[in-house]
C-alpha cells in the first residue's frame, strides 16, 4: 500500500472509533497518525519502516507503527477487518448521507435505535429525528433529501469510476486473437459526467472464447445475461456492463449506434431517411427495402465499403463528429456545414493552476507533486493552498503562505526540476464577498483562484452578489469550482451562471474547469452557452490533492470537448513564458 492508501486506512479506523463511541485518545491517535502520515514522503516510508524506526516520527506511537507497517508490507489489517466487521453496515452507510458524522449516526443509534438508511428514512418521515437534542428541523429534511438522492443518484457512477474498470477490459479485449477491434461505446465513450452501465462493442471472428473471457473480469460479481452474441455482467459496486460481438463489417455501425446518444441517433437516421436510406445498428440500406433481415442488411453494409465511423458519416455527407459532442444539440448541423470546433485534446495541456500539498489539506508534499508534474511532461504546476478561513482543510495562515512562497520560490531558483511552480493561492470567498488574506499578500502571489468554500445556503441573488464581488477584486485571477456541486452527492449552490461569466469576461479573469471527477464543474452544458458567446478564458485545473490527482486533467478535457472547447480558449495550452506574461500583464 502506499502511504496515501495507508493515510485513507488509519482516518476511516478513526472514524469507525467514533461511530463505535470509542475513547475519543484513541481516535484522535489515528487521526493525527494520518496526518503525520501525510506529511513524510513515499521513500522516507519505505526506510523507517525498513530500520524500525516508524516509532520516532511525531504522531507516531508503537501501537500505530506496528499497524502502519502491517498495511505497508502486506496491504491488509487485520485490526481494521474486525473493525469494520464488528460496526451494523447500516451505520457506516449513514457516513454517505450529507451531514451526518459518526457522532450524530451514534445518537440516531442509541437515542432512536436505527440501524438502517430505512429506519432513519422512516424517522425522518415521522419527525422523530427532529425533536432529537441536536438535530432540529433542517437538519431532518437534509438528512431525508440527502438519502432521497442517494437512492437517485445510486444507479449511476462517476465517469472516472467507469473509466478505470473500461480501460484496462478494452486493452484485454484488443489482445485476444478472435477479436478484431473493440471498443467501450455509450455514455463513457461520449464523455458523460456520470454514466449508467458500461457497452462494449467488439469485432470478433469468435464468439465463445470472447464471451469465456469477459465474464470471468476481476471484479466481475454477477453475470445476468449470456446469449450468442452477448453477454452482461456486474461489478462489484454496482455497474453493469453490456458486451456486444458484431461480425467485422458491422463494426461501424454498432460502434455508432451504441455510443448514441438516443437524440443524436434519431437525428442522424431522420437524415438518413431524407437521402433515401435507412441506418440502423447493422449497416445502411436503401429506405423503404424490405431488407430489415439482420443478414441481408450486414451485407449491405459490407457492401457499402463502411468500415469506420468516419466513413458512415461521409455517406451522409457530414464530416467527422467526435463522440463528445454526439448529445444532438446541433452537431450535425455544424458537421454538414464544415463547422465543427477543433476540440481541445489531452496533449493539448502544459500545466495546472489549482492543486494543493501536505501544507494544507493535500496528501503529497510539494517536492512530490512537482516530480509527478515533471513526469506527466509539464511545464508548470500552480500550487493553490487552502486560505485561512478554510480551518478544516488546514489554511495557510499569513505566516505559513509566505513560508510556502519562499520555498516554492527556492525550489524554483534550484534547477532541481524541468517544471516551473507558480505560487498561488484557493483563497475563500467570505460569505460577504471579500477575500480571506489583505491585498498586500495577494499581491505578492503569482496568481489568486478565489472560491466558496462556506455558506452554501445563501438566495440565488446573494450568492451571485458575493461571487461577483470577489471576480471584481483587482487580485483575483480565477474563479474555482463555480457552483461547488458534487456528483451523485450535493447540488451546486443557487447561482446566476450567465451573470458571473459576463462580470468575468469583462475583469479578463479565468473561470476553473475543475477537473475533479466528482466535480466536473462547471457543467459542459454551460461551457457550451460561454463559448457561444464568447471571450470567457478557461482553466483546467485538477484541484489535485495528491500526486495521482494530476492525472484527473483527462476528466477535465472531456468536460471541455462536451462544451464545444478550443485549446486557444484554454489559459494551461500557452507555453510557460506565455502565461507568465499573461500573469504579469494581469497583475
Ligand atoms: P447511460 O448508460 O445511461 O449512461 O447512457 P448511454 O448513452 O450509454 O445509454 P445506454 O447504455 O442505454 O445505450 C447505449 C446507446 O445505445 C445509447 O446512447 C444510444 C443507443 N440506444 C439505446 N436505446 C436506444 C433507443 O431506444 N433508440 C436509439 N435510437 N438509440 C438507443
Ligand atoms: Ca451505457
Ligand atoms: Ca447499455
Ligand atoms: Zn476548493
Amino acid at each position: 500500500m502506499t502511504k496515501n492508501e495507508i493515510a485513507d486506512v488509519l482516518a476511516e479506523i478513526g472514524t469507525l472509533l467514533e461511530l463505535k463511541g470509542e475513547n475519543p485518545f484513541k481516535i484522535r491517535a489515528y487521526q493525527s497518525g494520518a496526518r503525520a502520515l501525510e506529511a513524510i514522503e513515499e521513500d522516507e516510508l519505505a526506510t523507517l519502516i525498513c530500520e524500525k524506526r516508524l516509532e520516532s516520527v511525531k504522531g507516531i506511537g508503537d501501537a500505530l507503527a506496528q499497524k502502519i507497517s502491517e498495511l505497508h508490507n502486506t496491504g491488509r489489517l487485520e485490526f481494521f477487518d474486525k473493525l469494520k466487521a464488528s460496526i451494523e453496515p447500516g451505520l457506516i452507510k449513514m457516513l454517505e448521507v450529507p451531514g451526518l458524522g459518526p457522532k450524530k449516526i451514534r445518537a440516531l443509534h442509541d437515542k432512536l435505535g436505527l440501524v438502517t438508511l430505512v429506519d432513519l428514512a422512516t424517522a425522518c418521515a415521522d419527525g422523530r429525528v427532529a425533536a432529537l437534542a441536536g438535530f432540529g428541523e433542517k437538519s431532518q429534511r437534509k438528512i431525508l433529501e440527502g438519502i432521497r438522492n442517494r437512492e437517485a443518484y445510486g444507479r449511476r457512477h462517476l465517469w472516472w469510476d467507469a473509466h478505470e474498470i473500461a480501460a484496462p477490459i478494452v486493452v484485454g479485449l484488443r489482445a485476444l486473437p478472435q477479436v478484431t477491434r473493440a471498443e467501450a461505446a455509450g455514455s463513457l465513450r461520449r464523455g458523460l459526467e456520470t454514466v449508467g452501465d458500461l457497452d462494449f462493442i467488439v469485432g470478433a471472428t469468435d464468439v465463445v472464447p470472447v464471451v469465456e473471457w469477459f465474464v470471468a473480469q476481476n471484479g466481475v460479481k454477477e453475470v445476468t445475461a449470456r446469449g450468442d452474441t452477448k453477454a452482461s455482467v456486474r461489478f462489484e459496486g454496482g455497474l453493469q456492463a453490456d458486451l456486444r460481438l458484431v461480425p467485422e463489417d458491422q463494426f461501424a455501425f454498432a460502434l455508432h449506434h451504441f455510443t448514441g446518444s438516443k437524440d443524436h441517433n434519431v437525428q442522424m437516421r431522420q437524415r438518413a431517411l431524407g437521402l433515401g436510406l435507412s441506418l440502423s445498428e447493422w449497416g445502411l440500406v436503401a429506405a423503404g427495402s424490405d431488407e430489415t433481415v439482420k443478414e441481408t442488411t450486414a451485407q449491405c453494409g459490407q457492401a457499402s465499403g463502411i468500415r469506420d465511423e468516419a466513413a458512415l458519416f461521409a455517406a451522409l455527407g457530414l464530416a467527422f463528429i467526435p463522440p463528445e459532442l454526439r448529445e444532438g444539440l446541433g452537431e450535425i448541423e455544424a458537421a454538414e456545414k464544415g463547422e465543427l470546433p477543433c476540440l481541445i485534446e489531452p496533449g493539448d495541456l502544459r500545466g495546472a493552476f489549482h492543486n494543493h500539498t501536505t501544507a494544507s489539506d493535500g496528501s503529497n508534499t510539494l517536492i512530490e507533486m512537482t516530480a509527478a508534474a515533471e513526469a506527466l511532461g509539464w511545464e508548470y504546476l500552480g500550487i493553490a493552498d487552502h486560505s485561512r478561513s478554510s480551518v478544516q482543510a488546514k489554511g495557510l495562515s499569513e505566516e505559513r503562505l509566505a513560508r510556502q512562497v519562499a520555498e516554492i520560490r527556492a525550489l524554483n531558483a534550484s534547477g532541481r526540476f524541468k517544471t516551473h511552480v507558480f505560487a498561488g493561492i484557493e483563497c475563500d470567498i467570505l460569505p460577504d464577498g471579500r477575500l480571506d488574506y489583505d491585498d498586500g499578500i495577494l499581491a505578492s502571489l503569482d496568481y489568486v483562484v478565489v472560491s466558496v468554500h462556506s455558506a452554501f445556503t445563501q438566495s440565488s441573488d446573494d450568492m451571485t452578489a458575493r461571487i461577483i464581488r470577489a471576480i471584481e477584486h483587482p487580485c483575483a485571477t480565477m474563479l474555482g469550482h463555480v457552483t461547488g456541486r458534487l456528483l451523485l452527492r450535493r447540488e451546486g449552490y443557487r447561482i446566476n451562471v450567465a451573470k458571473i461569466t459576463d462580470a468575468a469576461v469583462a475583469k479578463n479573469l479565468v473561470i476553473e474547469l475543475n477537473a475533479s471527477p466528482w466535480r466536473l464543474d462547471l457543467d459542459w452544458r454551460h461551457w457550451r452557452k460561454a463559448a457561444e458567446r464568447g471571450g470567457v478564458l478557461c482553466a483546467i485545473n485538477p484541484d489535485a490533492h495528491e500526486t495521482a490527482g494530476l492525472a484527473h486533467v483527462q476528466a477535465g478535457i472531456n468536460v471541455a470537448r462536451k462544451g464545444w472547447l478550443t485549446s486557444a480558449d484554454v489559459l494551461n495550452t500557452r507555453p510557460l513564458n506565455e502565461v507568465q506574461a499573461w500573469l504579469k500583464a494581469r497583475s
